[in-house]
């Protein structure tokens, strides 16, 4: 397992009390220091070109964006910029960049770039809650063009990874499954979003209501998640490894514990086994709270550490029915059940 983490990432300011604030880099950075201190693999990204960005981002937005560097913008109701934040978020796809180098190339089969700004929200033409550049798609893309046939997304972040759907929304070799509060920000991710043209099954959603917990995870992942992933076949697996569903977040309203993230990962890292000799890449998006986005972090590290093969050890059911995720899984199975089978 091999993190691309830099100090720098410290360095995109947002306003005070903004969520997606620069201590969220002072515990990337103790969680990679950590990681090299035990003698793992830790390296600094390169920095994101032009035309890495424009594999998923008009031309035109990537000016405008470029046109920010130097000044504070504020470029969405949610989404700020400060005079080093376009040289960061080029940073932050560089090092998604870097992590699919490293796991498709060889050198290792777990890459874990930890960055901010995040990016599942960027569209191809618009930054959006508190992204600039869409990250996890940009490592997809970047994926296709050294020659990985089909890619996987997982995104477990509490909001829908609506840029990330929407740049592969007809792409039959990319598959994007989501876990997420429904209704909630951004208001996407209904469950008969499901693709379109030649991608029509590709697009996979699971919103969840309110108040979901670890079981009804482990319901949407055993009974949706899963078996589409492994029918699927993907050459590589890419998560999207937000933690703000977990129930210490600030902002939103899901219960996962520390150990529903593990498990919720050591899941994709078995598939990953499965289907491509465990070629599998993380890449940061939210987590709000400052000891459980660590904690979920160290619990990331050290499943990718892991050589996989053991079942997913899934914290044992409490006392709340897993009415959410049955419910959820229930309907995203009637709207795929054309495409996969359950
Ligand atoms: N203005 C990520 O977790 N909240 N982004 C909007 C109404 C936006 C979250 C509230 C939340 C964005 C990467
Ligand atoms: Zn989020």
């Amino acid at each position: 397992m091999i993190v691309v983490a830099t100090e720098r990432f410290a360095e995109h300011q947002t306003p005070p009390g903004h969520p997606e604030s620069p201590e969220r880099a002072t515990v990337m950075d103790a969680v990679a220091d950590e990681w090299r201190q035990a003698g793992g693999d830790v390296v600094a990204p390169g920095s994101a070109t032009f035309d890495q960005l424009a594999r998923v981002h008009d031309e035109g937005y990537l000016r405008r964006i470029a046109g920010t560097a130097g000044k504070a913008a504020k470029l969405d109701p949610d989404t700020y910029t400060s005079p080093e934040s376009v040289e960061i978020a080029h940073l932050a796809a560089g090092a998604a960049i870097d992590a699919v180098e490293h796991v498709v190339r060889g050198s290792h089969r777990r890459g874990l770039a930890l960055v901010r700004p995040p990016g599942h929200h960027a569209e191809a033409d618009r930054a959006m809650g508190y992204c600039l550049y869409n990250n996890a798609a940009v490592a997809v893309a970047h994926a296709k063009t050294i020659g990985v046939p089909k890619v996987a997304i997982l995104d477990y972040d509490v909001h829908h990874g609506n840029g990330t759907q929407h740049i592969f929304v007809s792409d039959p070799d990319v598959l994007y499954v989501s876990l997420h509060q429904s209704p909630y920000y951004p208001g996407t991710g209904d469950v008969g979003e499901v693709g379109r043209g030649a991608g029509a099954g590709f697009t996979v959603n699971l919103p969840l209501e309110v108040g979901a917990v670890d079981e009804d995870y482990r319901v949407a992942f055993s009974e949706v998640v899963l078996p589409i992933v492994r029918q699927f076949r993907p050459n590589l697996v890419v998560l999207s490894a937000g933690f703000d569903a977990h129930e210490r977040d600030p902002i939103a309203g899901m219960r996962v514990t520390t150990g529903g993230f593990a498990a919720m990962t050591m899941d994709l890292l078995n598939v990953a086994e499965e289907c491509c000799a465990g070629r599998l890449m993380a890449v940061t998006e939210g987590g709000y709270d400052l000891r459980a986005f660590g904690d979920c972090l160290r619990q990331v590290v050290r499943v990718f550490g892991s050589h996989g093969g053991g079942t997913a050890e899934w914290p044992t059911a409490g006392a709340i029915a897993p009415t959410r995720g049955r419910a959820a899984a229930q309907a995203a199975r009637s709207a795929l059940g054309r495409f996969w089978s359950f």
